[in-house]
């Protein structure tokens, strides 16, 4: 089957965005006089739950606190994210946050290689158009055929159907796209909807389960940052990622059939 589309995740992916996400939410907590500060250690457990809103939902319930404090708190989430989604949009226009090493590359190799390219991401829609003009300018938004993200979705990732809203959008069956990931909840999401998965870890994630990927790499590299012990490591070809090598790995061979299987055994 050869490969159509690729769908890339947007937080930990594209961008190393989630020490800015973190900023973003302690300068909301602190405007809004809530004294509360989430440290990196303790954003790093929390950012097993996906969604900023189900995120500080799942924290307020970790609070020693009584059933009315925690709703009245919860009550509050919808306008501390509003505060927190300008904090992060106001430092993303500000040019506060890069494409991660070899992103760009990837992407113009993609489309010179004439695939589509989509988004799957659980990050809030202005966060996407924010980070994407920023490091990509005008071209930013146009060259994704489908963002799906954020609330268009019932159940967030690890759920399976922000892909699965995404290939359904791109008109694209599974085993024609791949996923591009740096999470274990945005793996586990990919594998679901039938995806072969890339993930390149970042601090956030490093050190998590990533089986079931097809690959896993530090980042994709790039010509001036190649991937330390390549090629020769997972990689054939160059110490960076290149496209070619990607559709290579990820275009399984359909399985012979017993005439092929009986012919390649007595060749
Ligand atoms: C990452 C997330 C998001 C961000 C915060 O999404 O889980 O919740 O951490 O953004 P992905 P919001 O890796 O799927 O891009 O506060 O807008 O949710
Ligand atoms: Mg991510």
């Amino acid at each position: 089957m050869s490969i159509e589309a690729l769908v890339f995740d947007v937080d930990g992916t594209l961008a190393d965005t989630e020490e800015v996400h973190r900023m973003a939410f302690n300068l909301a907590f602190e405007q809004l006089g809530l004294g509360r500060h989430w440290s990196q250690a303790e954003y790093r457990a929390l950012l097993a739950v996906t969604g900023g809103k189900e995120r500080m939902k799942a924290y307020i319930d970790s609070l020693p606190l009584g059933a009315s404090e925690k709703k009245r708190l919860h009550e509050r989430v919808p306008a501390i994210h509003a505060a927190k989604t300008q904090h992060y949009t106001d430092i993303a226009r500000r040019g506060g946050i890069e494409l991660r090493t070899g992103v760009l590359r990837f992407l113009e190799e993609a489309q010179d290689a004439g695939l589509r390219l989509a988004i799957a991401s659980t990050t809030t829609a202005v966060n996407i158009d924010a980070l994407l003009q920023a490091t990509l300018g005008p071209r930013g938004l146009t060259m994704f055929d489908v963002i799906a993200c954020g609330d268009q979705v019932r159940a967030k990732k690890p759920a399976s159907d922000i892909y699965l809203l995404a290939l359904e959008t791109l008109g694209v069956p599974p085993e024609r796209a791949i996923a591009i990931e740096d999470s274990p909840n945005g793996l586990r999401s990919a594998l679901g909807a039938g995806l072969w998965t890339l993930v390149t870890p970042t601090f956030w994630t490093d050190g998590s389960d990533f089986s079931g990927a097809g690959l896993v790499l530090p980042s994709l590299g790039d010509p001036g940052q190649p991937l330390a012990g390549e090629p020769g490591g997972r990689l054939e070809s160059a110490a960076w990622l290149g496209i070619d090598e990607l559709l290579q790995m990820a275009t399984v061979a359909p399985p012979l059939n017993a005439v092929q299987a009986l012919y390649r055994e007595n060749s």
